[in-house]
């Protein structure tokens, strides 16, 4: 049975190549969908067929939701991909694209607009019994409101943005002095990013490490998980580094987050491939963080333990098939590891796009890399700096390590910088290997200041 005769990608880049493989090994059509400056793309030849949907600039391209929806109306595609990034969390785009006739493969508009209001998302958590870090109840309306929770739970607090997610307007604040300065800056800069001020308040956790739990639900209601993914090597919030399992996680801990990531998912009656996020700190307490409704960047790690191609399965869940797996089959296996490689300096980490003049890519035993680059090609400076994703299998983490050095070793990639040598620099660190970090690591390993906290004078 053919699940869709046609789909559209509305991405570009790895995502977009690594979702027109699924597509082709499920015998789907695809159309890829390119900006001006993505003409000569890897995504746009992949495909059977390209539509260009406007400039470099990506509000009018990849962001556009009238010429990404006209795109797949002129092309016949029964569905949408949306990848990651762009209109992936959108619900108005999801909503859109269900008006329009087409299946979106996603979950639904609801369930993207829950898992976007981040203080709402808690409090629905919160009433459902999962453990939040302790903090406001819901958004906090005013200066004397964020004040007050404040003081309940004590200092140091954490403000978020309501509607970012990922790091974007985070403040520490240490004091009630600090809350009051900290309040309005938080609020300003969430409008501006996110055109809503919404702030929330959590208890800081210092030494935290970031854990979450990948899960998949159907239009029958049935929902699983696949295990958690370590992801607290970040830098200023972007991940680097994520594996599976987490060095840290027993049989025991991964029953406990896996039961708290699927009551998440149920709370939201979410369909399709998600993630939740928790916070660990020290004493392997897990508190509820945010719910991505989305399919991430790390997933392939978690292909690779479990034996599950993601993307496919996200596509027969949108065409309405159960999922076949009970949680008791899900088997994983062996450990993974992603770096993310990124056209960026290694020592500032500032965006280095250009042409790749040289490019050989690692292979062999237990390696797999997701890219869109190839010889020749150009980086263009507008969009995300991930050029290629490094994923290893190995039957344990240290075997997983070895392999991830050997293929460093082997990734060679000229005429722009790129990541690779800030990874042999982890890959060779003690602590690393030792699986003991946090997210202060980058701060430790390098004396790097990306510490939310000002130190002391
Ligand atoms: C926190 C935290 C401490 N306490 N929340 C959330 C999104 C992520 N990008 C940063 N986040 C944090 N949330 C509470 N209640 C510390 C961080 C954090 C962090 C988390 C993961 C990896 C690196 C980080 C670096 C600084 C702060």
């Amino acid at each position: 049975m053919k699940l869709f005769k046609k789909i559209l990608i509305a991405n570009r880049g790895e995502i977009a190549v690594r979702i027109i493989r699924a597509c082709k090994e499920l015998d789907i059509k695809t159309v890829a969908v390119y900006s001006d400056v993505d003409k000569d793309s890897f995504h746009t030849r992949l495909a059977d067929e390209s539509v260009c949907v406007g400039p470099a600039n990506t509000a009018q391209s990849y962001n556009n939701i009238p010429s990404i929806l006209t795109a797949a109306e002129i092309t016949d595609s029964e569905a949408i991909h949306p990848g990651y990034g762009f209109l992936s969390e959108n619900p108005h785009f999801a909503e859109a694209c269900i008006t329009s006739g087409i299946t979106f493969i996603g979950p639904s508009p609801e369930s993207i607009r829950l898992g976007g209001d981040k203080a709402k998302a808690r409090q629905i958590m919160k009433r459902r019994g999962i453990p939040v870090v302790p903090g406001s109840d819901g958004s906090v309306v005013s200066e004397e409101s964020a004040l007050k929770s404040a003081r309940k739970i004590g200092f140091p607090v954490i403000l978020k943005a309501s509607a970012g997610g990922g790091g974007r307007g985070m403040r520490v604040a240490k004091d009630e002095t600090e809350l009051e300065k900290l309040y309005f800056m938080s609020q300003r800069e969430a409008l501006a990013a996110f055109g809503n001020g919404e702030i929330y308040i959590e208890k800081f956790i210092p030494e935290m490490r970031h854990i979450e739990v990948q899960i998949m639900g159907d239009s029958k209601g049935n929902i699983i998980h696949l295990g958690e993914r370590d992801c607290s090597i970040q830098r200023r919030h972007q991940k680097l580094i994520e594996e599976s399992p987490s060095p840290v996680a027993t049989e025991k801990f991964r029953k406990k987050i896996g039961e708290y990531a699927v009551k998440a998912a149920r709370a939201l009656k979410y369909k399709n491939a998600g993630t939740v996020e928790f916070i660990v700190d020290l004493e392997d307490n897990i508190y509820f963080m945010e719910i991505n409704t989305r399919l991430q960047v790390e997933h392939p790690v978690t292909e690779y333990v479990s034996g599950i191609d993601i993307v496919k399965e996200q596509i027969k869940i949108a065409a309405g098939l159960p999922i076949e797996l009970k949680q008791t089959q899900v088997k994983l296996s062996g450990h993974s590891i992603e770096c993310r490689i990124n056209a960026e300096d290694p020592e500032r980490f500032i965006p280095s796009p250009g042409k790749i003049t040289f490019l050989a890519l690692p292979g062999g035993p237990g390696v797999r890399v997701d890219t869109a680059a190839y010889n020749g090609c150009v980086i263009p400076s507008h969009y995300d700096s991930l050029i290629a994703k490094l994923v290893v299998h190995g039957r344990d983490r240290a075997e997983a390590i070895a392999r991830m050095r050997r293929s460093l070793d082997e990734f060679i990639v000229e005429g722009i910088k790129t990541t690779i040598p800030f990874h042999k620099k982890v890959f060779n660190d003690p602590d690393f290997i030792k699986g003991d970090f946090n997210t202060g690591f980058l701060e430790k390993m390098n004396g790097s200041k990306q510490s939310l906290v000002k130190p002391e004078k």
